[in-house]
């Protein structure tokens, strides 16, 4: 039987459903082409605003063992200027999505506007940053609000346009309903939870932002629901993120009604080599399950 991984979302072509997820590797050229090797169908940046942002302070990563990976980066990035300068002429051999975030509808569109130099085949809104308020939070959590900033991009540019959600939120539908009816060409679910951790020794929160967001396998089973509910009530493509370490968390999404898959804290307990890793055991389940193409798995799960 022939198989066949390659996937088209919302018109953009992929040679197979894995993308590295955004912000676990940063922005840089040279980290896209390394993933890209280690059999990423596409990558997404890190997310690109209109100024510099240096971040919080440190520490910005706590491992939480068995858990995930709890991070207050805050957002660091050189600001979209610099990010044009640098990958300026630069090819790369899989689509790249770029990651924008903003405190305004017209910040959004302001960046994505000037994006467009690089050609990209699509913008991810980040619309959920869990703990920098001005930019993430509170734009995320707001329908009318989500409503507009992909109202506004989507007539500023000419490529798909996709929304990250925050599962930081009372109704996620409610946020997927208000981006959908602005036109958003597919959904990401979800963005990290929000957590903490606290030093037991020196008795004081271990991020020094006090307040981070979670990601790995604890919030995996968080996102299979959301992913499954956005399936449920919309026809729009998802792509499903949270938790993803192997194979059969992948096969879970699929069958959950996601499109395509994102990768972020996997790579750092099995290194980019997660994503021929996954490759080769989604591969493998498609044959043994008379699967032919990834389509016929999306949303199988479903009674
Ligand atoms: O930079 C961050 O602290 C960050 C971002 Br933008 C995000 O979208 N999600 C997250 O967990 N951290």
């Amino acid at each position: 039987m022939s198989l066949n991984l390659e996937i088209e979302l919302a018109g953009i072509r992929m040679d197979n459903p894995l993308m590295l997820a955004s912000g676990i590797l940063g922005i840089c050229p040279s980290l896209i082409r390394r993933v890209a090797a280690a059999g990423a169908g596409a990558v997404v940046t890190k997310s690109i605003g209109l100024n510099a942002r240096e971040g919080f302070p440190n520490p910005t990563v706590h491992i939480i063992k068995y858990y995930g990976l709890l991070n207050a980066m805050g957002l660091p990035n050189p600001g979209v200027d610099e990010v044009l300068k640098e990958f300026e002429g630069q090819k790369f051999s899989v689509p790249v999505i770029y990651s924008i975030y903003g405190s305004s509808p017209e910040e959004y569109s302001n960046v994505a506007k000037k994006l467009l130099k690089l050609n990209p085949v699509a913008f991810e809104l980040n619309l959920s940053c869990p703990h920098v308020r001005e930019v993430g939070s509170m734009v995320g959590q707001d329908p009318e609000m989500v409503y507009k900033v992909v109202n506004l991009v989507k007539s500023s540019v000419n490529v798909p346009v996709f929304a990250k959600l925050s599962p930081n939120v009372t109704d996620i539908l409610e946020i997927a309903s208000a981006a959908v009816k602005a036109g958003v060409d597919g959904i990401v679910a979800i963005n990290t939870v929000k957590a903490m951790a606290i030093d037991v020794d020196l008795r004081k929160p271990l991020l020094g932002n006090i307040y981070g967001g979670l990601s790995g396998p604890a919030i995996k089973p968080i996102a299979i629901k959301i992913v499954y509910d956005l399936f449920e009530n919309f026809k729009v493509p998802i792509v499903g993120v949270g938790g993803v370490c192997d194979w059969r968390d992948a096969v879970e999404f699929f069958l959950a009604g996601a499109w395509a898959i994102q990768i972020g804290s996997g790579i750092l307990w099995r290194g980019v080599n997660i994503f021929g890793e996954v490759l080769n055991g989604l591969r493998r389940y498609m044959l043994e399950n008379g699967f032919k193409c990834v389509e016929e798995m999306v949303g199988a799960g479903h009674r």
